[in-house]
């Protein structure tokens, strides 16, 4: 459940939020493959609830109302083609699976596959699902349904996440029907899942669902491989619930990265105390994480951390995000917003239809999609990651409290800055003699650098100069990269 199950060589996945099945799957051929992501979290697979006040908000897709196929994003056979045209450019799709619970108590009607559903009265006909099949006073205590206190891991599991209608993850029935839409998915040739509100699951109820899920298709994984289980555990410290509890079932999201590196990156914590980054800071083993920057929620403050980086702050967006890719703990996820400027505002569209993505000449996006794993200082560090591999982090150099460089072996350098004043040193990069491009400035393109260029001499070392008032205060260099 820990493996991310990545092709060979890729090591960092995107996360398209909102986007249409359709898209990605053009994205796996003609971008994600070919600059070496090794995969997509795409948006919610099953069929949810359809609100028009306020209008097809994004979180519309948390409230499923069937495990049937088609949302906003496609049809179940727009989800099988673009996982096989994923899947045959070497790029991996991790479906995010809302299992938690139903809609919301307030909603009833058609979903979005035409299922009719009511909240209130908790009939889910699409699944079946019934009153028997949740939650209810006998085992939540909070006296309306709902949660308020995090300090109790019994509300927590057994009650409502707002309002939303509590599976009953101990029933046998409803173990079985979540697993069937699971195995649904592995049939399709996901190659993993990102586990909505695991915390407010027991552990033990989670073990017992996977414990009956298949492994994944021979035909694409090799034989006997699990998926890859990321489940969304918001722990920052200071709660009742752990992320430990849910190591035995797979990888946990690590709030606490973002958070951390949102500190740094705002000059609000020296950068050089990145030097043990990592577990070195109290976070989870590198095996046992999902690392980002921000998220859907936290980017529009929901669910947890104020504070966090996003597209908004591009500067130390992108520096944060480079550190991220750079550094060899965890598995990285680079998120890939659309703009707004409500937090419910639900992606670019046409009617409720969602927006095909445009592609402009740059390679950036338009119509209101941000796409910031199209951003070149996003994708060279996925390439840089890629040639690091699993060669360790060497090097490290600090100087004022805001410079930082460290290589990765042999393979990988790279210097950062938020000081008021350039780097201008001469550094051992453990790189061997030549002349390789700045990937952050530019590419290798035609045996020339389109961007800076450094020149690593016989003994390892280079003149080293990272600009301080400019839009990218950082420097990148790998032998993937070298004129
Ligand atoms: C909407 C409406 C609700 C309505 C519901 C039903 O907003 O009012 O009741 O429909 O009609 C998304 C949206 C929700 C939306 C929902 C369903 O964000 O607004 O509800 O779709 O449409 C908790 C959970 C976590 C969850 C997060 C949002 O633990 O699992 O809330 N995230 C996932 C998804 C998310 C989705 C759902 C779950 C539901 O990623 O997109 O919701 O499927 C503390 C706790 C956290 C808790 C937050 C909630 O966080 O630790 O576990 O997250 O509170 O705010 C500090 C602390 C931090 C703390 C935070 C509080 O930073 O360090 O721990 O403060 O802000």
């Amino acid at each position: 459940y820990h493996e991310p199950n990545c092709a060979p060589g890729r090591s960092a996945i995107t996360h398209l939020f909102e986007w249409r099945w359709d898209d990605i799957a053009k994205e796996c051929e003609t971008f994600l493959g070919p600059y070496g992501y090794c995969g997509v979290q795409i948006s919610p697979t099953s069929e949810n609830a359809v609100w028009t006040t306020p209008f097809r908000p994004w979180w519309e897709r948390y409230q499923p109302v069937s495990y049937k196929l088609t949302t906003r994003s496609g049809d179940e056979n727009a989800l099988r083609n673009m996982i096989s045209r994923c899947n045959k450019a070497g790029v991996r799709i991790y479906a995010d699976i809302v299992i938690d619970h139903m809609s919301g108590a307030e909603a009833s009607g058609k979903g979005t596959a035409g299922t009719q559903y009511n909240g209130g009265s908790l009939h889910y006909p699409g699944v079946p699902f019934g009153p028997n099949d949740f939650n209810n006073g006998v085992t939540c205590h909070s006296g309306d349904g709902s949660i308020h206190n995090y300090g109790n891991p019994e509300e927590v599991r057994n009650c409502r996440l707002g309002s939303l209608v509590d599976l009953a993850m101990g029933h046998d029935y409803v173990r079985g029907k979540v697993v069937a839409y699971l195995n649904h998915l592995v049939d399709l040739g996901v190659a993993g899942f990102r586990v909505d509100a695991a915390k407010h699951m027991w552990p033990a109820d989670l073990k017992a669902v996977f414990g009956q899920v298949k492994n994944l298709r021979s035909d694409v994984f090799g034989s006997s491989k699990t998926p890859l289980i990321i489940q969304e555990v918001i722990d920052q410290g200071g709660e009742a619930i752990k992320g430990e509890e849910y190591l035995a079932t797979g990888r946990i999201t690590n709030f606490k990265f973002g958070l951390e590196l949102g500190k740094v990156f705002r000059r609000q914590n020296p950068m050089k105390y990145l030097q043990n980054f990592g577990e070195g800071w109290g976070e989870w083993s590198g095996n046992d994480v999902v690392n980002f920057i921000d998220n859907h929620d936290n980017q529009r403050g929901h669910g947890g951390a104020g504070g966090v980086l996003t597209h908004r702050d591009p500067r130390p967006y992108k520096l944060a995000t480079a550190f991220m890719l750079a550094h060899p703990y965890g598995f990285p996820r680079v998120m890939s917003s659309f703009s707004f400027t409500s937090s419910d505002q639900g992606p670019p569209n046409h009617n409720g239809d969602i927006a095909h993505v445009s592609i402009n000449s740059d390679m950036s996006c338009g119509g209101g999609w941000v796409c910031e794993h199209r951003w070149r200082q996003m994708y060279n560090m996925v390439a840089f990651r890629n040639i690091a591999g699993t060669t360790p982090m060497k090097n490290w150099w600090s100087d004022a409290n805001y410079q930082i460089a460290f290589s990765r072996g042999n393979k990988a350098f790279i210097a950062l800055n938020l000081e008021g004043h350039p780097i201008d040193v001469t550094l051992q990069t453990g790189l061997s003699q030549g002349t390789y491009c700045d990937v952050i400035s530019g590419d290798l393109h035609n045996g020339r650098c389109t961007g800076s260029s450094v020149n690593v001499g016989g003994d390892g070392r280079a003149h080293v100069k990272v600009c301080s008032d400019c839009d990218d205060p950082m420097l990148a260099i790998h032998v993937g990269a070298k004129v």
